[in-house]
């Protein structure tokens, strides 16, 4: 049984699960950290693509964020203690354009999310590299993923290697596949035929 606090906590329609569930499409990553970069594109205040190296990530601002995670299948992982970049720190460092109002995440193997730029700026939105005090497993991102807990999970794209500032909404893999292209787990957002006009790309 979820103690009291951890009930308070779940949203609409969530249980917690035995154990803690991995969930991902497709294969795991491999990192090289010679190879790896972060590409942030799109509508950037400078016009220019970024690619930032993994010891120039790296050097950004790190913190930590106490949070829970939502599946839309249903299960939520309570409790997580993720470490990181705040995404606020990225969007410092790499300025979006003005009027710039969402963002694609972009992971590994074209996986991606749309999140809106209110929701990607929010204190507690992270590029995660630690959970639990260690770096991210592989299964779950390593050696970054996103974590925008307010949101489900399949916005807390793994294995980040790409952010792009949009000019105008675009939906994401799941998004483009049924689901909801908000996803607050509080509103139970699940499925894109529940969305109300203004919610979605037109
Ligand atoms: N790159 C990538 N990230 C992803 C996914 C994916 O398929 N690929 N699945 C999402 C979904 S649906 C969920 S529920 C969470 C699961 O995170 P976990 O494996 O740490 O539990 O990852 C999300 N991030
Ligand atoms: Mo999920």
């Amino acid at each position: 049984m979820p103690d009291p606090t951890e009930e308070d906590r779940l949203p609409p329609g969530q249980y917690v699960p035995r154990g803690r569930p991995v969930v991902h499409y497709g294969r795991v990553p491999g990192f090289r950290p010679e190879r790896w970069s972060l590409s942030v594109f799109g509508a950037t205040a400078s016009g220019e693509e970024t690619r930032l190296s993994w010891p120039e990530f790296s050097a950004l601002p790190q913190v930590t964020v106490l949070a829970d995670l939502h599946c839309v299948t249903r299960f939520s992982l309570m409790g997580n203690e993720w470490s990181g970049v705040p995404a606020g720190a990225l969007l410092s460092a790499v300025p979006p354009a003005p009027g710039v109002a969402h963002v694609m995440v972009w992971g590994e193997y074209g996986y991606s999310a749309n999140v809106r730029m209110a929701d990607f700026a929010r204190d507690t939105t992270l590029l995660a590299t630690g959970l639990g005090g260690r770096p991210l497993s592989a299964e779950r991102g390593h050696p970054v993923r996103a974590v925008v807990p307010h949101l489900y999970a399949w916005k807390s794209v793994k294995w980040v290697r790409g952010v792009e500032y949009l000019t105008a909404d675009r939906r994401g893999f799941w998004e483009e596949r049924g689901y909801h292209n908000v996803g607050d787990p509080w509103r139970e957002q699940r499925y894109s035929y529940q969305e109300d006009p203004g919610e979605g790309p037109p």
